[in-house]
């Protein structure tokens, strides 16, 4: 069967949050590039992707998906459903649980402070550091429910790694490009929680594609 397709720039933590989901579940994947810079992402074959014209989205075969967190799912329940620990309800309910944490609570805080410091200045605008201080601020009480957690399991559902976990990789990656990855420090859990993950390779090769070429 021929490889999937993600389509997007690896640039982008909303693509990257993809391939980690896509490498941990052993899937066959390729990357295909969206050029923001000629508004590919809001050509007709684009949109019939992605109909809000954004990245990333998905292609296996003639079934489309988009928005990333779907799209790891996808990933897991095709190539690796115990990833989302689907066959047993009670273990199940928790990894949405810490899913849902990552998407509204730990995303909530941590997108806005890597829009400010990292793409606003790209685009030729100035960085608001109210707004930075502001959701540090949001994302030191996440952590602070993080470390708790991480304290009393080794991954946020439980002992076993899940999806909740790998969903996390790719912004926090982004926050080591800011001058913000110290705020991490007080939460020694979250801190060994973080440096396990990155020991593994899908978030070795999450790396390497966000880095900037030399
Ligand atoms: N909730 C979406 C997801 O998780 O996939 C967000 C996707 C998103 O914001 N993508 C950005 C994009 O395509 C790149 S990181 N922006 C271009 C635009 O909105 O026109």
């Amino acid at each position: 069967m021929a490889p999937m397709k993600l389509y997007g720039a690896t640039l982008s933590w909303n693509v990257t949050r993809c391939v980690a989901a896509l490498e941990e579940a052993g899937s066959e994947y390729e990357i295909v590039p969206i050029d923001f810079g000629t508004g590919q992402h809001k050509s007709p074959e684009h949109l019939a992707r992605n109909p809000f014209g954004q990245v990333p989205a998905l292609q296996d075969g003639d079934l489309y998906v988009f928005e990333s967190r779907a799209i790891c799912k996808y990933a897991c329940r095709k190539n690796k459903p115990e990833l989302l620990k689907e066959g047993d309800i009670k273990e199940a309910a928790i990894v949405d649980v810490w899913l849902e944490v990552e998407a509204h609570q730990y995303s909530s805080a941590l997108n806005p402070i890597l829009f400010e410091v990292l793409i606003k200045p790209m685009l030729g605008g100035t960085c608001d550091q109210q707004k930075v201080e502001e959701n540090l601020e949001k994302l030191k009480n996440v952590l602070q429910v993080y470390e708790a957690r991480l304290s009393k399991c080794k991954y946020l559902a439980g002992d076993f790694i899940s999806l909740a976990d790998l969903n996390h990789i790719a912004m926090t990656l982004c926050l080591f490009a800011t001058p913000h990855a110290s705020v991490l420090d007080a939460y020694p859990h979250v801190k060994a929680w973080w440096t396990g993950l990155m020991e593994r390779p899908s978030a070795q090769r999450v790396a390497a594609l966000m880095k900037p070429p030399a």
